[in-house]
C-alpha cells in the first residue's frame, strides 16, 4: 500500500492508503510499545477518526519496531515509570486506566481491526491484541500475562474475553502463572489466526485485509455485532440492535414513520406485509 501519514501524533503513527486500509502504529519501540496516558488517548483519536471515515473498511493495528537493540514488540502494556497510585499519570497528573476506553472503540467499531503481533504482547499489550478480530503473529511473536507479578490484573476482556477464547483452563494457566508463549503455541491454543515470518507480516495482513474488502460491509459489520453480542451481554446486544436500526432506517417503511411525523400526519405502513 501507498500508506500515507493522516494525522500527527507523539506516540502513534497513522497511515491511510487511499483503498480502504489504515495503520495504526504504537511508536514507543524503546519502551517496547508500552503506553501511556496519552499514547491511549492518541490511539483512541486514530481510532475514532477511523470510525467516521466512511472509507476505511480495515485496520492494521501493529507496532513500529525494531528498537535500537533489534528487538520487536506490539505492546509491552502499561508504562510502569508513570504508574502513580492510583493508575497511569497523565502530564497534568491525573491517575487513568483510558486503556479500557480504548479497549471499547476497538471492540465496538464496526470495522474489523487486524493486529499484527511482530515481537511482545505482554499484559495490556497482550489484551490489546486479544481485542482485535483477527491476529497475524510473527515467528518472534511473544504472547504472556505479567498482571499477577507486577500488581495489576485485567478482570474485564482480558479474563473473560480470553477465556472465551482460549478457554478456561488455559486463560487461568495464562493469568495464574505468567508465562511467556511462542508464537507456535498462541497458534495451538487460538490465540491467533496464523503465523508468518517476520518479513511477511506485513504484506500477509495487507493480503487479509484486502480479502475482506472485497465483501459486503454490512454484512461485516452486522457479523462483527452478532459476534460481540454473543459474548458483551446487553452492551453487545445494543450494538447489534443499532445495526438492525441502522438498516430499519433504510427502508420505504422507517422512512414512512418519519415522514408521517414531520407532515403532522397519522402514519400508513399498509403497505408492509407481516411476512413470516
Ligand atoms: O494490567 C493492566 C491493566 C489492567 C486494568 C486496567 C488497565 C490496565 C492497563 C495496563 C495493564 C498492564 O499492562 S500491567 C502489565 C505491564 N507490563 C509488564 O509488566 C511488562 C513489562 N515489560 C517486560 O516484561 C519486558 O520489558 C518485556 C518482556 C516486554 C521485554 O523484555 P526485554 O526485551 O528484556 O526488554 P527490557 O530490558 O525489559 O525493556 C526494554 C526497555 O523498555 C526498558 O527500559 P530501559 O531500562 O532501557 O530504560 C524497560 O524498562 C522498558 N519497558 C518495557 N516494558 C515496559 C517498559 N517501561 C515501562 N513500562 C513497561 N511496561
Amino acid at each position: 500500500p501507498n500508506w500515507t501519514s493522516a494525522g500527527t501524533y507523539t506516540d502513534i503513527r497513522f497511515e491511510t492508503s487511499g483503498d480502504g486500509l489504515a495503520r495504526i502504529s504504537l511508536n514507543r519501540p524503546e519502551k517496547r510499545n508500552a503506553f501511556r496516558p496519552l499514547t491511549v488517548q492518541e490511539l483512541c483519536d486514530a481510532f475514532n477518526r477511523v470510525r467516521d471515515d466512511p472509507s476505511i473498511g480495515v485496520v492494521l493495528f501493529t507496532g513500529a519496531g525494531p528498537a535500537a537493540d533489534g528487538v520487536w514488540s506490539f505492546c509491552a502494556g502499561g508504562d510502569q515509570s508513570v504508574r502513580g497510585d492510583g493508575g497511569y499519570l497523565d502530564d497534568s497528573g491525573l491517575p487513568r486506566l483510558n486503556v479500557l476506553d480504548l479497549q471499547r472503540i476497538i471492540r465496538s467499531l464496526p470495522k474489523v481491526v487486524i493486529a499484527l503481533v511482530a515481537g511482545y504482547a505482554i499484559g495490556g499489550g497482550q489484551v490489546l491484541h486479544l481485542l482485535c478480530d483477527l491476529s497475524l503473529a510473527a515467528e518472534n511473536a511473544v504472547f504472556g500475562q505479567t498482571g499477577p507479578r507486577v500488581g495489576s490484573f485485567d478482570g474485564g476482556f482480558g479474563a473473560g474475553y480470553l477465556a472465551r477464547v482460549v478457554g478456561q483452563r488455559k486463560a487461568r494457566e495464562i493469568w495464574f502463572l505468567c508465562r511467556r508463549y511462542d508464537a507456535a503455541q498462541a497458534l495451538a491454543m487460538g490465540l491467533v489466526n496464523a503465523v508468518v515470518p517476520l518479513e511477511d507480516l506485513e504484506r500477509e495482513g495487507v493480503a487479509w485485509a484486502r480479502e475482506v474488502l472485497q465483501h459486503s460491509p454490512t454484512a461485516i459489520r452486522c457479523l462483527k455485532a452478532a459476534f460481540n453480542a454473543e459474548t458483551d451481554g446487553l452492551a453487545g446486544i445494543q450494538e447489534l440492535a443499532g445495526q438492525a436500526t441502522h438498516l430499519f432506517y433504510r427502508t420505504s417503511e422507517g422512512q414512512e414513520g418519519r415522514n408521517a411525523f414531520l407532515e403532522k400526519r397519522d402514519p400508513d405502513f399498509s403497505g408492509n406485509a407481516w411476512l413470516p
